[in-house]
């Protein structure tokens, strides 16, 4: 890991609130690096050689939240290798952390080697983020979990599980919320004004 602590910004919200898009947009007009802990995920997954593949694509069509120690590993790695590669120490990590195990795994093993900024929460409601995510495995987006019994089921998963994680950081006043229900482009003007303050 670099000398100076790598910044993050953990970017939350529901399957579909537009969590990946609006990171396209942070990456394109500020200095961030964009890591997606479900695409690092769906990547190693689709590794031959890795021991973890069957496990991931289980989790995943299944709406589950893969064990800390890959996903955070994968980010570590995700996080070295482009500060080796020159492209800056400032991250917006999407998609993460999502459950008690991994906020805990990543407090553990990534708390003291980086700086938390803030948390970027995206609030939708279920039905538009559903619609989103149908008509995204409708386009034919060849995700295993753009369908409605598994989307039903990320949605459990966000409800019980990643929410409470999003009210923790609320509770330590780390949370900045943007409703996301709105065009990409009103959410963007609303997640600029806090990235350029
Ligand atoms: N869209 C986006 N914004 C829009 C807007 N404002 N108006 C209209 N349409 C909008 O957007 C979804 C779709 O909506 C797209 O078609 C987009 O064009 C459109 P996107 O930006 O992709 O939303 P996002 O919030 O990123 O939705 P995503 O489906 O990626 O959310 P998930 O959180 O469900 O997916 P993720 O890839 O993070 O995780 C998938 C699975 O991986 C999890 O269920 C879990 O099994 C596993 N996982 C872990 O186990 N651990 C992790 O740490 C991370 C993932
Ligand atoms: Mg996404």
């Amino acid at each position: 890991m670099a000398a100076e602590k790598p910044n993050v910004v953990f970017v939350l919200g529901a399957p579909g609130a537009g969590k990946g898009t609006q990171c396209s947009n942070i990456v394109e007009k500020f200095k961030y690096v964009h890591l997606s802990a479900g695409d690092l995920l769906r990547a190693e997954r689709n590794e031959p050689k890795s021991e973890f593949g069957d496990l991931i694509a289980t989790h995943i069509k299944e709406g589950k939240i893969v064990p800390v120690a890959i996903t955070c590993s994968l980010l570590e790695r995700a996080m070295n290798d482009s500060m080796k590669a020159g492209q800056g120490n400032n991250f917006v990590i999407d998609g993460f952390p999502r459950n008690q195990d991994n906020l805990d795994g990543w407090n553990c093993q990534m708390g003291d080697k980086t700086n938390l900024k803030f948390v970027l929460f995206f609030d939708c409601p279920e039905e538009i983020c559903i619609d989103r995510c149908i008509s995204r495995g409708a386009a034919g987006s060849g995700r295993t979990d753009d369908n409605k019994e598994s989307l039903k089921k990320r949605f459990e998963t966000y409800v019980t599980s990643t929410k409470p994680i999003i009210d923790h950081y609320a509770e330590k006043n780390l949370v900045k919320k943007v409703d996301g229900s709105r065009s990409a482009d009103a959410v963007f003007t609303d997640v600029q004004a806090l990235f350029s303050s």
